[in-house]
């Protein structure tokens, strides 16, 4: 009998629609071109940072590496291609020149490539093998193609400014149909320049003649997306950590370019944007972009990858995960068991869609036509859609479900070839016979992915308080995620005392001390202990009911700073400088000099060590200020007699601020001191949020 009402409401309401013809709603622009609806669809696609640096093992080379460094004893781009593939990739974009001008494909105009390299004798083309690879495994392929090149002679003058337009033309003719162009944002500054080793200044508005480079693309590849700071495809997102803002639109005004002061601004986009121009995340799945060894075990956690995901695909934009190719010419396997472990994860989240096949309703819709009904809203069709009569703004859809139903995930899709529309909106749900709000966000745009606390619901009600039109739906999906068993954080404090964090209760602690996989069978931790010499820790959660454990947390730790003094400082108040020392990255202490003054920190180490190394990790605030670009190392065995061990550059410390680690040959001290003979954006203070040495 329920079937037989709902074919008869069915059949009433195709009659309906068969004979008033609604029009559809008018657009809201600006509107997605065809290329950028259909990059927004892959969502997920990697990046594959592989070139000079991997052999140098520095983040940004100076252009005056030698082409015979460029050696991968066993570069295997099926492997790449095959890894991203079962990681649910669409695409992968490789870094084909990076800012020290190495090509890895054998380009006609420089030398600087992978011609003159050992590898295949010099007949190799990483382009050409990755291009076959993607092609393999039915995979899209992007190019990052650096403007900047601290290689060439010619940089800085308009003789450049052709060689780079035609190693474009080269990419876009001669590997296959590519997605997206990849324009990098840091340009210009000191470099080798064919010898001239010198700082070269260019405007990078104008210099590169962007509307000849955007019109090659149009030429050459007419579906590919073009990335850049301001697009004119597809935007960065603001930040090199993987997230949008919760309101993130997919427009800016046309004032942003590459190199926006305002970079801030990308990461919400702009409410009256002028431009369709959506957000990409990109992120490394490592600290670095480029392969480290002493990466190895930074592999990002799979909470951390996870919480990405949301943050990125669940915030309107896309993720660009970077895979950083080791020397070997591989994907590491750390990296390869966390990108299985995240695909695994996004299942387990996204298995069982609970609206499907449950009553949905609205409070309106347009010209109440089936065509625009809020059935559309659970067909799986993305070009159907509900909608509402053009002056209704507020509107409620109503998911009722046949029992009461856990869940804590809702996916929310606007049908953007019209526009994005929605400023805000709540999620109610009706628990127990009452009604609560359980979320209230601003925007959505192609896909807003919420989650929240399991809750127990019998209806879900999502309302459009705002939009700059009447608001289209074309989709909602509801899921009930498991409970992740998140890997522990390990800790240790000034006095050397470790304390491994659970950030669930219900779980036990399991860790080893000798470097192997901590098991059921390993010491369980109860209370923090002193961890003085330098050693590896190993640490797993383990859930006693589901006897599943976490992924590993493995860190190296060097001697304690316990007997460590900080003796003088450049300036600054002494009495808080214990703040770099304290274990703590979330404390930082900073210098207060005046101008011109080469900013220093000096450390007692308390006895006398054989000193291979030392770290740096700059302040790590949401923004930071006082980063040290250029170092110098010193060390003493009696705070009188210095020794200069190290001093250069930290590479893209800027961009991502993560722990430095520099090696030296092994000296004897007592005494260290950092300083700083250079800090980011010609600042007079430094940061630190921690400094340590590397004995081992
Ligand atoms: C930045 C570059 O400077 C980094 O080295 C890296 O390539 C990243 C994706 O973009 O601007």
């Amino acid at each position: 009998m329920k079937n037989f009402k709902y074919l008869l409401i069915g059949t009433i309401s195709l009659f309906h629609s068969c004979t008033t013809q609604i029009e559809p709603p008018a657009p809201v622009g600006p509107l997605p071109s065809a290329r950028q609806l259909i990059w927004q669809e892959m969502e997920y696609y990697g990046f594959l940072h592989f070139n000079m640096n991997t052999f140098t093992n520095i983040e940004w080379g100076e252009g005056s590496e030698k082409p015979s460094q460029f050696n991968p004893s066993e570069l295997d781009a099926m492997q790449w291609a095959r890894i991203a593939k079962e990681a649910g990739m669409k695409g992968l974009i490789i870094t084909a020149k990076h800012h020290d001008g190495f090509c890895l494909w054998p380009s006609k105009y420089t030398e600087h490539s992978v011609k003159n390299s050992t590898w295949k004798n010099g007949k190799g083309d990483v382009i050409k093998e990755l291009s076959e690879a993607c092609k393999a495994y039915g995979l899209k392929m992007g190019v990052y193609l650096s403007p900047w090149d601290r290689n060439h002679p010619d940089y800085g003058k308009p003789e450049y400014v052709t060689v780079f337009h035609n190693q474009l033309r080269e990419l876009l003719t001669n590997y296959g149909e590519i997605f997206e162009v990849w324009f990098d944002g840091a340009n210009g500054g000191s470099g080798y320049y064919g010898g001239a080793n010198e700082t070269r200044k260019i405007d990078n508005k104008t210099y590169y003649q962007w509307d000849k480079a955007i019109s090659i693309v149009r030429e050459l590849q007419p579906n590919a997306v073009i990335f850049g700071d301001g697009g004119p495809g597809v935007r960065w997102v603001g930040n090199e950590e993987g997230w949008a803002n919760e309101t993130n639109w997919s427009l800016i005004r046309d004032e942003v370019h590459i190199g926006y002061p305002k970079y801030k601004e990308l990461r919400s986009g702009h409410e009256d944007g002028t431009n369709w121009v959506p957000a990409e995340c990109d992120v490394s799945i490592r600290p670095g972009w480029y392969y480290h060894p002493y990466e190895d075990h930074k592999v990002k956690s799979l909470a951390h990858l996870l919480k990405i995901y949301y943050e990125s695909v669940g915030r309107n934009a896309s993720l660009l995960l970077n895979l950083p190719i080791d020397n070997r010419g591989l994907v590491h396997e750390n990296d390869e068991k966390q990108l299985k472990a995240l695909k695994h994860q996004l299942e387990a989240d996204f298995e069982v869609n609970l609206a499907k096949g449950q009553k949905i309703s609205a409070t309106d819709t347009r010209g109440n036509s089936s065509n625009y009904s809020s059935a559309n809203v659970n067909d799986g069709n993305q070009e159907t859609y509900w909608a509402t009569n053009d002056s209704v703004i507020k509107a409620s859809i109503t998911i009722e479900f046949d029992s009461p139903t856990a869940m804590n995930r809702i996916i929310l899709q606007e049908y953007i070839p019209l526009g994005q529309r929605i400023k805000s909106f709540t999620i109610e749900a009706e628990i127990d016979g009452k009604w609560e709000v359980i979320d209230r966000q601003t925007t959505i745009g192609y896909k807003r992915i919420l989650r929240f606390n399991t809750v127990t619901v019998s209806k879900i009600k999502v309302s459009i308080i705002d939009a700059k039109g009447s608001p289209l739906l074309s989709s909602i999906e509801i899921y009930n995620a498991p409970k992740l068993l998140v890997a522990p954080v390990l800790k240790r404090d000034k006095s050397g005392m470790l304390d491994i964090v659970k950030t669930d209760a219900s779980v036990t602690i399991y860790y080893s001390l000798d470097g192997s996989e901590p098991g059921v069978s390993s010491k369980k931790f109860e209370t923090p202990f002193l961890v003085d010499e330098p050693i590896v820790i190993k640490a797993i959660a383990y859930d006693d009911v589901t006897k599943k454990s976490s992924e590993v947390t493995s860190q190296n730790f060097d001697i304690s700073k316990k007997e460590w003094n900080i003796i003088a400082v450049s300036s600054g108040d002494i009495s808080f400088a214990d703040k770099m020392i304290d274990g703590d990255s979330n404390t930082s202490w900073s210098t207060t000099g005046e101008k011109e003054l080469s900013q220093f920190v000096t450390v007692d180490l308390g006895k006398d060590y054989t000193l291979k190394g030392f770290t740096y990790l700059p302040m790590q605030d949401r923004w930071i200020k006082g980063v040290i670009t250029n170092y110098e190392f010193l060390v003493s065995t009696d705070n009188k007699n210095w020794q200069k061990v190290a001093e250069g550059e930290f590479g893209n410390i800027w961009n991502n601020p993560i722990e430095q680690k520099i090696k030296f040959n092994p000296v004897e001290g007592k005494y260290f001191k950092i300083k700083a003979t250079k800090i980011h954006g010609g600042e007079n203070n430094a940061s630190f949020a921690e400094i340590g040495v590397i004995t081992k």
